[in-house]
């Protein structure tokens, strides 16, 4: 089990916050061995001593900063390093923490040339206390050292390749082999930050909650870090900042009255997405630590033919989505987010999945406000080769599941976790292999439902979907197969519906379906790859959604959101164009379909 909590750094009275973004020094590693870095300790000194540095802005992918290929593609370690100070009266009194929001996809840090923490795994946070490594006078180092390798026991998994055909390829020729569909960036993709608490601090807090007729039920946990004994209070705070609850215990369970609960705001257009606070205080010889949770109040449940939000059916209507962006990659952007949400409010977009990694969480924090519900994905995907189906990749899968659900539990916006995208379900071994993830991760989180994308088509052969609550099907008629063939599209998606229904007795979301969109394409009558062709494609799955959302199907989402980029291919012109958006979030014909279909279904038009 995990040792420590990994609340967001929030600010209080009693917290402080340096973040550590801006233009830091880089250097990539193109050694060899690709290890000259550890073996001449380039973090022992300043990073420009060990040889040429470039400045790097942090957070942002670095493939695409340059006007390098050999950056672009580059396997293995790249190091980053800057300077910084820690406040006087930190040091004197404080718990101070260094945390990295994702470092994809592993990641070795060092402070002052003193090895602090290391990570593996992009996309979710760590952090690590720094007291005994920092100086309090002169400023200090920070060294981190990346590397983008993926091997088949990593989540997700991939290969390095080394040709050894010197007549062909150059010695030591490496080629990352990445099975999934988005380009493999790396990086520090989020913040650096550098925050400090008291001494005793608030370490963990976990809310459940429940609704009794008009009453709230708020179930609560702290778990409190340090040395000094202490005592807590707990309030729970609305949105007018009036204290509504009480509490003295650090476990325990609050009812709020008349409860303003947490709403999709394509269920309650007026009342949505409302968050109450709680409010944790810990107070101790060390001073007075305060952490301010937000959370909602809602319910969620799946029965065998519907998905439930606070009792009431939700219907998701949606996207698959990447963070992806032209020149930052994988990088935090605020303006990207709040663009981003704009346009799916502007399209009555309720809901999406985090395909196919979890996303920042600013990211998340936004959907909780915006009330837009979220199938928040694991690292997982591509689990397809015989080789993945093992005890190394099963331990990662659930320590990334573990990271995952200490990271986002207390999020409203999370209804259901997804364990996975598209791992060879049809494959026997991964009948006991995913056993065992859905088993661990029900344990920890029993009250959100699971899922996992699913590739397979034909549920005869299938032994991973027993374990779900709701089926995710990905699926790719009149595109993959049948190519251009829009006319077969409803034949095959009712079959496919009906089928997996019939014997799983579960609710279906169509977790993916698409086709590719080059903007500003036309041909009439359609043909692949033209706007006209991607908006007749998707009109043929939605006359199959109307019959079918009358009684099992419980979501739809367009892969994809937006064009991002992928591996090079000769399927990929400058990356994967489903997007119903461009890169530069900017529509296609088909979103104004969307926009015209998403917002009839919610107000019943
Ligand atoms: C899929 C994958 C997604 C791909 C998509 C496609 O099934 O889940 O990652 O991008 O198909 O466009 O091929």
């Amino acid at each position: 089990a995990l040792e420590s909590g990994m609340l967001f750094p929030r600010e209080s009275e009693s917290r402080q916050i340096r973040e550590l973004q801006g233009m830091w020094n880089f250097r990539a590693d193109t050694s060899f061995d690709r290890n000259a870095g550890f073996k001449d300790k380039w973090y022992e000194q300043r990073l420009e001593k060990s040889g040429p540095v470039i400045r790097m802005p942090v957070p942002s992918s670095y493939n695409d900063i340059t006007v390098e290929q050999d950056l672009r593609d580059h396997v293995g370690w790249v190091w980053y390093e800057r300077d910084f100070f820690v406040p006087m009266d930190w040091v004197q009194s404080k718990r101070i923490v260094l945390r990295i929001d994702s470092a994809h996809y592993y990641a070795i840090v060092f402070v002052n040339g003193r090895q602090l923490t290391e990570h593996e795994g992009g996309h979710l946070p760590f952090e690590a206390v720094v007291n005994d490594f920092v100086n309090k006078n002169v400023q200090n180092r920070v060294t981190v050292a990346v590397n983008n390798t993926l091997t088949p026991h990593t989540i997700p998994p991939g290969r390095v390749t080394i040709h050894r055909n010197s007549s062909l390829y150059p010695e030591n020729y490496m080629v990352q082999d990445i099975p999934f569909d988005f380009f493999n960036y790396a990086g520090l993709h989020r913040k650096v930050i550098l925050y400090a608490t008291p001494k005793t601090y608030v370490d963990d807090i976990t809310v459940v909650t429940n609704i009794s007729g008009t009453y709230g039920i708020v179930k609560y946990n702290v778990s409190i870090g340090g040395n000094a004994p202490f005592s807590t209070h707990i309030a729970v705070v609305d949105q007018e900042y009036r204290t509504i609850a009480e509490a003295n215990e650090s476990d325990g369970e609050l009812n709020i009255a008349d409860a303003r609960l947490w709403w999709p705001y394509s269920m309650r257009q007026d009342d949505f997405g409302y968050m109450y606070e709680l409010q944790v205080t810990v107070n101790s010889s060390d001073g007075i630590d305060v952490y301010r949770l937000p959370f909602g109040i809602r319910t969620v449940k799946a029965t065998d033919t519907q998905l439930l939000i606070n009792e009431e059916p939700f219907y998701c209507l949606g996207f698959g989505r990447h963070e992806d962006s032209d020149i930052r990659g994988k990088g935090l952007d605020l303006p990207l987010i709040a663009r981003d949400y704009n346009l799916l409010k502007w399209m009555g977009s309720n809901c999406y999945r985090t395909s196919h990694y979890p996303y920042a969480e600013e990211i998340l924090d936004e959907a909780s406000r915006w009330g837009i519900v979220i199938i928040d994905e694991s690292p997982a995907a591509s689990i397809r080769e015989e080789e993945n189906f093992n005890d190394k990749g099963l331990k990662r899968h659930l320590v990334v599941m573990e990271e995952l659900v200490r990271r986002d539990k207390n999020k409203p916006c999370v209804i259901m976790w997804s364990i996975a995208n598209q791992p060879k379900s049809e494959n026997p071994k991964s009948g006991p292999y995913f056993k065992n993830v859905f088993d661990f991760i029900r344990a920890l989180d029993p009250t959100r439902p699971l899922t996992f994308a699913i590739r397979n088509l034909n549920p005869q052969t299938e032994y991973v979907a027993q374990y779900v609550d709701i089926l995710s099907l990905n699926r790719y008629f009149g595109w993959y197969f049948d190519t251009g063939h829009t006319e077969v599209i409803q034949i095959h998606l009712s079959n496919e519906l009906q089928n997996w229904y019939n014997k799983f007795k579960k609710p279906i979301i169509v977790s993916e379906y698409g086709a590719d969109a080059i903007a500003g394409m036309h041909m009439l009558p359609s043909r692949v790859f033209t706007e006209d062709f991607q908006t007749d494609f998707l009109m043929e799955y939605h006359a199959v959604f109307d019959v079918y959302r009358k009684m099992f199907l419980v979501g739809e989402m367009i892969w994809n959101f937006a064009d991002f980029m992928t591996k090079q291919g000769v399927f990929r012109v400058g990356g994967n164009k489903k997007g119903i958006l461009t890169r530069e979030r900017q529509p296609k014909d088909a979103a104004y379909l969307i926009r015209y279909r998403y917002w009839s279904i919610i107000n019943g038009t």
